[in-house]
């Protein structure tokens, strides 16, 4: 078998099993009944959910592949984390957004990314609640439930539509510098004459929604591999750039991102913010 239908296998496989964590999703959401934890702060919030998503992710490709390393968000909490290695290593956010989960907010993703010798290969975010299916092999383009998706044409800031957190009360490592740069880019970009702000509360649907040409940019800092490890893939697939926020080479492992419809978009934006450093992830 080809490395190219490996890859393709491997997907395949974690499609199935992302389908099926899908369900437990979409009905813990519809009985509103999921026990809900707090971690590091007030703010960090888990629920039983998230651990039984990422449990059902793990333990499924593992027993089909027991050589796959995997980076999860609450195996991390937990103090479970591979090494991240040239093997196939799974990076997953069970649900990216669990306040919006715990809200009753139907943003929320179930994010499965890929990487083999330290490269994103595939991508799967997926909206179990709306039923939107994003995906992403490397060289093979970006779907949504199965149709082709595309950035979108912008390259100026001031026809920008652009994602962000806001407040980012959660970087807690950071804390009030933190939060008084990230409010100042906020001002920065309005007086740049941004088109609009949205902040949809996962990282992951921001992204993908860079992808599918809806929002034109998305930028973060203090977010970890998860959050963005299986967007990252399918924004390039889908024709966008993705890069580190001052400009250089992205880093999955930096804890930060900006992506967008063009190179001239995400230059421009690069220039207006004001950077923060966080320790990398690894
Ligand atoms: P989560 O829902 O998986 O925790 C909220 O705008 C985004 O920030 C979500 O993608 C959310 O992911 C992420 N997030 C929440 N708490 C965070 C924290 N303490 N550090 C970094 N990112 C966080
Ligand atoms: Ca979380
Ligand atoms: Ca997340
Ligand atoms: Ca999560």
């Amino acid at each position: 078998m080809s490395a190219f239908d490996r890859e393709e296998e491997y997907f395949q496989f974690a499609l199935e099993v992302t389908k099926k964590a899908g369900h437990l999703v979409k009905t813990a959401f519809a009985k509103h009944e999921s026990a809900v934890t707090t971690k590091a702060s007030a703010t960090d919030l888990v629920t039983e959910t998230d651990k039984a998503v990422e449990e059902l992710l793990i333990k499924s490709i593992s027993e089909k592949y027991p050589d796959h390393q995997f980076i999860g968000e609450e195996s991390v909490a937990a103090g479970k984390r591979s090494p991240w290695t040239d093997a196939p290593t799974w990076i997953i956010d069970p649900i990216d957004g669990t306040t919006n989960f715990v809200h009753r907010i139907p943003f929320v993703a179930i994010c499965v990314g890929l990487t083999i010798n330290k490269e994103l290969r595939a991508g799967i975010v997926y909206n179990p609640i709306t039923e939107e299916l994003f995906t992403a092999l490397r060289g093979r383009g970006a779907l949504k439930n199965g149709f082709p998706i595309h950035v979108s044409k912008t390259s100026e800031f001031n026809k920008s539509v652009i994602c962000t957190s806001l407040g980012i009360h959660n970087i807690v490592e950071k804390g009030q510098q933190w939060l008084d740069i990230a409010l100042d880019n906020h001002r920065r970009s309005v007086a740049a004459g941004v088109r609009g702000h949205r902040a949809f509360g996962s990282a992951a649907i921001n992204m993908v929604y860079v992808a599918q040409g809806s929002v034109d940019a998305y930028v973060e800092y203090g977010i970890h591999s998860w959050d963005i490890a299986a967007a990252a893939i399918i924004v390039q697939e889908a024709g966008g750039v993705v890069i580190d926020p001052t400009g250089s080479e992205f880093n999955l492992m930096a804890r930060k991102v900006l992506c967008g419809a063009s190179k001239p978009l995400v230059q421009e934006m690069s220039k207006i913010l004001t950077h923060v450093e966080f320790e990398p992830e690894l």
